[in-house]
């Protein structure tokens, strides 16, 4: 038989020996739970067995939208092992952006918590979806119930290198929200490679803090983790406090910016509590140099940062050693395999350190967007050649400094917000004329969004309200943090929007 290139048959291999060790180790369940590496076999066994006994074609998309547990961990490592595409989904979102998800990607099987089965069901049985399973936090739902009665081996099904694994929603560039389908050779190949860049060991100890329904949480700590054969400690969600009395336990962290600011505003972290650190990873969103410093001071460790996209995984990182070679305020040089160049608004590479849009190319990079050939057509140059929408500059050394996006986009605590999307829904609202929405300096999430919005004639508007609103439509971290109603927006003489007053307006708006 050809050799399987199934991410998880490849994950699979590098458990350890010795299947009755701790793989899992959850830290904010009533009382902790220990899964071992036999219990991530069975359980992900079951699971895909479940999966198969659907009779689903094949690589159907499962769509998951479940509070993070380790079962939900499972569930991402079944749909692999069965050949289908895991499709995770926010667990902020609400029911018009579930609808579009659903409505666009035609999952076959979707799994939510039992507490959404009401609303989430109807819509994904409009969608034509045929199996709507539930999984909850305590692990109870039918999804478990279901699994339950199924064989506990099963034999990964046999995928090509170019076959999708996994598809997740980004806007890309532009416009309304695309599936990025990212296929089993890309997760593995960008596995490896951090695998041996960022040294992991079977010793090591992850610290895992970070929602699963994004790249970072879910493929970039997860596959290092399990590729290492290494244990987790298990949060279902991010608590300074909590985790600084953990990580004494652990060798290895990640998280976005917000994170970092988050633990040293935590008295109790300190060197003490990183005794056995190994490696603190930083990305997502810019890491500020006054937060790069002050861990340093604070600690004595050097944050480690790293860039990528949902569309490429990760594509370049600090150097791992020496410590010292780190440069804050750098995403640092391409990873190997991995091809990053600058060029200019003609399409020209640019000298080193000169300023253009960053392209990228590599095994990292996606197939293209779900059903929109002629979108994925337009985000690539005639030489193949991703467009991110990153503006940036590499220096004689190979270091990438990010310092803006073409693309109009807020980086809010980690998670991207599209001023566009926004703008549509305080558009539709009665009374409102107009609306521009810009992203402000915030000391916690790095980007808070600020909407300006012009009245009709006549009617009074109150921010207060058009949040309100707002909270009942979107999810809650696009939420404007600020809401400001003016008489007009300022327009070049083009008639455009000049967002670049407004963001200078709100520099300071949420000054610490
Ligand atoms: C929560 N809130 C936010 C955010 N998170 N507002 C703006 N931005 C946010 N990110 C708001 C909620 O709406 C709520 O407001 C209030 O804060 C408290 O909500 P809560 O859920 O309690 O917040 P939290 O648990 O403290 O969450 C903050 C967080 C979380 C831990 C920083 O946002 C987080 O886990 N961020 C990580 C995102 C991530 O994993 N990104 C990776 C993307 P209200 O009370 O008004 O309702 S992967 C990626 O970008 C690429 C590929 C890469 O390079 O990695
Ligand atoms: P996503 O669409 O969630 O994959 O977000 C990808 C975007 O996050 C990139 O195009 C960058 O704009 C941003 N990003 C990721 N890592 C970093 C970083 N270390 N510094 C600055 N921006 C980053």
């Amino acid at each position: 038989m050809n050799k399987n290139h199934n991410l998880f048959a490849i994950l699979r291999e590098a458990f350890p020996a010795d299947l009755q060790t701790t793989a899992v180790e959850t830290a904010d369940t009533p009382s902790p739970l220990f899964y071992t590496w036999a219990d991530l076999e069975r359980g992900t066994a079951m699971m895909a067995n479940l999966l198969d006994s659907l009779a689903l074609p094949p690589m159907s998309r499962v769509a998951v939208q479940t509070e993070k547990s380790v079962e939900a961990l499972m569930l991402y490592l079944a749909v692999l092992r069965a050949g289908h595409v895991f499709l995770p989904l926010n667990t902020a979102y609400q029911a018009a952006e579930i609808e579009y998800f659903v409505g666009n990607a035609e999952p076959a099987v979707v799994v939510c918590s039992g507490k959404n089965f009401g609303w989430i069901s109807k819509i994904a049985f409009v969608a034509g979806t045929r199996h709507v399973f539930t999984l909850n936090e305590d692990r109870s739902g039918t999804l478990l119930d279901r699994a339950a009665f199924q064989p506990t081996t099963h034999q990964a099904a046999q995928r090509n290198a170019e076959d999708m694994a996994a598809i997740l929603y980004t806007s890309g560039t532009t416009g309304r929200s695309k599936g990025a389908m990212l296929t089993h050779g890309n997760l593995v190949s960008n596995a490896r490679v951090l695998k041996d860049f960022w040294g992991w060991q079977s010793n090591d100890v992850l610290l895992h803090a970070l929602p699963i329904f994004h790249v970072h949480g879910l493929f970039v700590a997860i596959h290092g983790a399990l590729m290492a054969g290494c244990k987790m400690i298990w949060f279902s969600r991010f608590e300074p406090k909590a985790v600084t009395t953990r990580l004494p336990e652990a060798t290895v962290f990640m998280g976005v910016p917000t994170l970092y600011v988050r633990l040293l505003g935590e008295p109790r972290f300190d060197q003490a509590a990183c005794r056995n650190m190994r490696l603190f990873i930083s990305g997502s969103a810019p890491l500020l140099l006054e937060t790069f410093n002050d861990f340093q001071a604070r600690t004595g460790h050097t944050i480690l940062e790293r860039y990528g996209m949902s569309e490429t995984v990760m594509l370049t990182s600090n150097p791992y050693r020496p410590e010292s070679a780190r440069r804050g305020g750098t995403v640092g040089p391409a990873l190997p395999g991995v091809g990053v160049r600058v060029t200019s608004e003609k399409g020209a590479p640019v000298p080193a350190g000169e300023i253009g849009n960053i392209e990228v190319k590599g095994p990292n990079v996606f197939k293209g967007y779900w059903r929109m050939p002629e979108k994925t057509a337009d985000e690539f140059t005639s030489d193949l050649w991703f467009k991110t929408g990153d503006v940036g500059k590499i220096d004689d050394s190979g270091f990438v400094t990010i310092v803006g996006r073409s693309k109009d986009l807020i980086i809010s605590g980690g998670y991207n917000v599209y001023p566009a999307e926004i703008e549509a829904c305080i558009n539709d609202m009665p009374g409102v004329a107009e609306s521009a929405v810009v992203g402000a300096p915030h000391p916690d999430f790095g980007e808070a969004v600020v909407a300006v919005v012009v009245a009709k004639p006549g009617v009074v508007l109150k921010g207060a309200d058009i949040v309100a609103t707002l909270k009942q439509q979107i999810a809650n971290f696009k939420v404007p943090k600020l809401v400001q109603v003016v008489p007009d927006l300022p327009r070049n003489a083009m008639g455009k929007v000049q967002k670049n007053l407004l963001r200078d307006q709100h520099r300071s708006a949420f000054k610490a």
